[in-house]
């Protein structure tokens, strides 16, 4: 296949920590069927996570010695694969001294808002696997691979819901008669999405301090689950999470309107989130690769395609699922978080259109695809991991602080 954005196969080496994950897994496929050498850097503990509490996929995901083999087979393209915890900084220092990457993209954390929220060991691990695993790859980068071109993974729920436009970032600010471009005001909803503004605040740092290129990509929601590359064989299909844990809004909705449980919308459901097609996360992730910051420079990105509210998300899937037949049901359940249910929400995404991104917007054909798929694997659905199990009020320092 060819490059989308017309740059050419570049063979440029990039490492995916994460690269076992939803979007990892991905973007591994992606960027190796285009050329560039890819290793994986993953230490299995999303599985892991699965296997504590009792979770799993909608999807009969292969292990990764042999999903990395089947592409191989399937593509002749090789990926190497190293397995370890980028918080173990020898392990961290011998995957990039050997591989020598042009770019690392960190995929690499624990990305549940609601896991850490489960008490406090929870919200400690999340903490610290995510602002400490960060901080060694940033120290790994500068002492062993200075110029090689950092592409971290943030969030959009860095920046909460401020009652003004979201800019990509940085905000020019006047105060008492001076005027300045200021990181952007963060103000994370959770310990998880808190982690993503420590990790930010590390990154801008170290891009001043010691010259590093970074890129910070504030993603939004990812939903869908096929990309060309992920569909070519049964033992490439990717994780589709639908619980009430690790599932996000509409990939939850979906499987929820396939084994017609009534959708589960939060509260009021005018919480409003920029949404993207994992199809567009994997075009991301390589126009940030092509298109590398500069020595010194610190950038961020807005990377979502769209912007919807629980309530529009809910809308969407019930008169499509009616459509196929379905019988589906909207239910507004007591919001287990601590978030306005209400708000104005209008943040920009404008940099990755401008570098070529032609996005995926959620119309009938996808939601048409992403229904079917959920009502293929249907009998896999567990119907007790859909309510939401984690209350943001309920959080405390004794284990196990779960509802169910
Ligand atoms: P995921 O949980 O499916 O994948 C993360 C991968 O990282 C897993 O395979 C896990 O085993 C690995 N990992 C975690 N800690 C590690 C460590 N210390 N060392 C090595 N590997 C480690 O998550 P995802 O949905 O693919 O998300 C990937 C990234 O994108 C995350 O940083 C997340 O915050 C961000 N993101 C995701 C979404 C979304 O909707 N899924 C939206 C915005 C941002
Ligand atoms: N929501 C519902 N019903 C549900 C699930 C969610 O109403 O069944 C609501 C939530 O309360 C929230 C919104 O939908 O207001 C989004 O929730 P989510 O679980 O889809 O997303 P979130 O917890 O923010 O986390 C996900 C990923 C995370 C990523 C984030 C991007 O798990 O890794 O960082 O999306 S963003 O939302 O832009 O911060």
């Amino acid at each position: 296949a060819l490059p989308e954005n017309g740059r050419g196969a570049s063979g440029r080496r990039v490492i995916i920590i994460g690269g076992d994950g939803y979007c990892g897994w991905a973007t591994a496929l992606h960027l190796s069927a285009r050329g560039y050498a890819v290793c994986i850097v993953d230490n299995l503990v999303r599985r892991n996570y699965d296997a504590q509490l009792g979770l799993d996929t909608l999807t009969p995901i292969s292990s990764i010695h042999q999903r990395v083999r089947k592409w191989g087979e399937v593509s002749g393209k090789a990926i190497d694969l190293q397995i370890g915890d980028i918080c173990d900084f020898d392990f961290l220092k011998d995957v990039v001294v050997n591989f020598q990457p042009d770019a690392i993209v960190h995929f690499g954390e624990q990305r549940s808002a609601p896991y850490s929220m489960i008490d406090r060991a929870h919200a400690v691990y999340t903490q610290h696997n995510n602002v400490l695993g960060t901080l060694n790859v940033l120290f790994a980068i500068k002492e062993f691979k200075p110029d090689c071109h950092l592409v971290k993974l943030g969030t959009m729920g860095e920046y909460g819901t401020p009652n003004i436009d979201i800019e990509e970032g940085f905000l020019t600010v006047t105060h008492n008669g001076r005027t300045d471009t200021l990181p952007y005001p963060k103000q994370g909803g959770s310990f998880y999405h808190l982690s993503k503004v420590h990790d930010s605040h590390n990154l801008a740092f170290a891009a001043r301090a010691w010259q590093l290129a970074a890129t910070d990509l504030n993603q939004g929601v990812v939903y869908g689950v096929a990309t060309d590359e992920t569909t070519a064989d049964p033992a490439l299909i990717n994780r589709f999470d639908y619980d009430g844990i690790f599932g996000t809004a509409l990939n939850r909705f979906v499987v929820q309107a396939a084994v017609q449980h009534p959708l589960t919308v939060y509260g009021k459901g005018g919480q409003t989130r920029g949404y993207l097609d994992i199809r567009d996360t994997v075009r991301c992730l390589q126009i940030a690769i092509d298109n590398p910051a500069a020595p010194g420079e610190f950038r961020v990105f807005n990377q979502f395609t769209e912007m919807f509210s629980v309530n529009d998300l809910a809308r969407i899937v019930s008169e499509q699922g009616n459509r196929l037949g379905l019988d589906v049901q909207v239910k507004s359940v007591p919001n287990p978080r601590v978030e306005k249910e209400e708000h104005y929400y209008n943040a920009k995404h404008t940099k990755l259109r401008d570098l070529g991104l032609e996005p995926h917007l959620l119309g009938d054909n996808i939601m048409d695809s992403l229904l079917n798929f959920a009502i293929i694997n249907k009998h896999r659905v567990d119907r007790n991991l859909i309510n939401p199990a984690v209350d943001w009020r309920k959080a405390g320092s004794a284990s196990g602080t779960m509802t169910a």
